[in-house]
């Protein structure tokens, strides 16, 4: 059996960067085996009420916990217990959070990271993921500060998402393509299973939750219309597939094809998701699988960043279609200024 797993993987790659120690390759080591711990207890989520029953205390005598909580604490334990990182940003904790100790002296990197997205779809036995984003820190040393993540999207060394689904996979890129790994509970290591990912130009799926329209920009409510008007050449009505839970609706798209799209809306005016960890891991995944990804004007990795928890509208996915709605928001932006 020709199996290969992450570990040997990363050992390979290490190749690729000559001048690194390995500190990322350990890195990626310590993400992976937190989302191995993640990964059963998300399994288990149905019977959390079941377990919780005695009071709410399991059976090493801690609290149970929820499972976005228990998921922040697993990556940054792990993240702590492996050295490489002088500072973690979460989108469970408003600030920062600096890592001061002996082993992590040296440490050249921080790590963004949403531990749990897409949390409310656990109670429903439904997808869900971590999304992280890998930095070289700016600053020279001691804890990593806010300048540490203030950087663009375009510096990210590595990103990648985990998806608890019907399979545990992770998938991540160090900026030279994307590869995607299968847990095999029965050896408890994650293989590679999708070999340098890619998505298709033009597809036919569009992600979008419609239950916003009324309060979505023209160029997006135009850009929906022309989805679902019947045309044989383009392969059109295009196919709505829309999870919730945006870990899930990427990895789907980005194995099929289709286009994901949060827009501004009346009630978030700036968009829903975050662009640190968020947006911009996932728009690195997806532009080096060969997609696009922006918030219907500028490219999501080149988009500055000033605030932790900064949100963003996203475009994102196959590229022509990434092409086409930016296409309609020019168009009717411009109009709406001309009326
Ligand atoms: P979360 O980080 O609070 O879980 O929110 C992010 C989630 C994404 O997973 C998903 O794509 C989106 O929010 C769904 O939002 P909505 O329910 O508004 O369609
Ligand atoms: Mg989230």
């Amino acid at each position: 059996m020709n199996v290969k797993t992450l570990g040997q993987f990363i050992i390979e790659k290490q190749a690729d960067f000559p001048y690194a120690k390995g500190e990322l390759s350990r890195l990626l080591r310590d993400l992976g085996i937190a989302s191995k711990i993640v990964n059963r207890e998300v399994n288990k989520a149905g019977l959390a009420e079941i377990l919780g029953e005695t009071g709410d205390i399991n059976v090493q005598g801690e609290k149970v916990k929820k499972l976005d909580v228990f998921a922040n604490d697993q990556f940054i334990a792990a993240l702590k217990a492996g050295g490489e990182v002088c500072a973690i940003a979460s989108e469970e904790n408003e600030d920062i959070i600096p890592v001061d100790s002996e082993i992590s002296k040296n440490a050249k990197y921080v790590v963004a990271i949403d531990p749990l997205d897409g949390s409310s779809n656990i109670d429903v036995n439904v997808s869900v993921g971590t999304i992280f984003s890998i930095y070289r820190r700016v600053t020279l040393s001691g804890p990593g500060t806010m300048e540490d993540f203030m950087q663009r999207g375009t510096e990210q060394i590595a990103a990648g998402y985990v998806i608890y689904g019907s399979s545990c996979m992770m998938v991540y890129t160090t900026g030279k393509g994307v590869n995607g790994f299968t847990l095999d509970p029965s050896i408890g290591e994650f293989c590679l299973s999708h070999p340098n990912m890619t998505t298709k130009k033009s597809a036919n799926t569009y992600s979008v939750n419609e239950g916003n329209y009324l309060h979505f920009p023209d160029g997006v409510k135009k850009y929906i219309k022309y989805c679902q008007e019947e045309d044989k050449a383009t392969g059109r009505p295009y196919s709505s597939r829309y999870i919730g839970s945006g870990v899930a609706d990427i990895h789907r798209n980005l194995i099929t094809g289709g286009i994901y799209i949060y827009p501004v809306t009346t009630k978030s005016p700036n968009g829903k998701l975050r662009l640190l960890y968020e947006c911009n891991p996932l728009a690195l995944i997806v532009e080096q699988a060969g997609g696009k990804a922006t918030d219907g004007k500028v490219r999501i990795l080149e988009k500055d960043i000033k605030e932790l928890h900064q949100r963003t509208p996203l475009f994102l996915g196959s590229h022509d279609m990434v092409e086409k709605v930016m296409e309609f928001m020019a168009k009717y932006a411009e109009e709406s200024i001309q009326k």
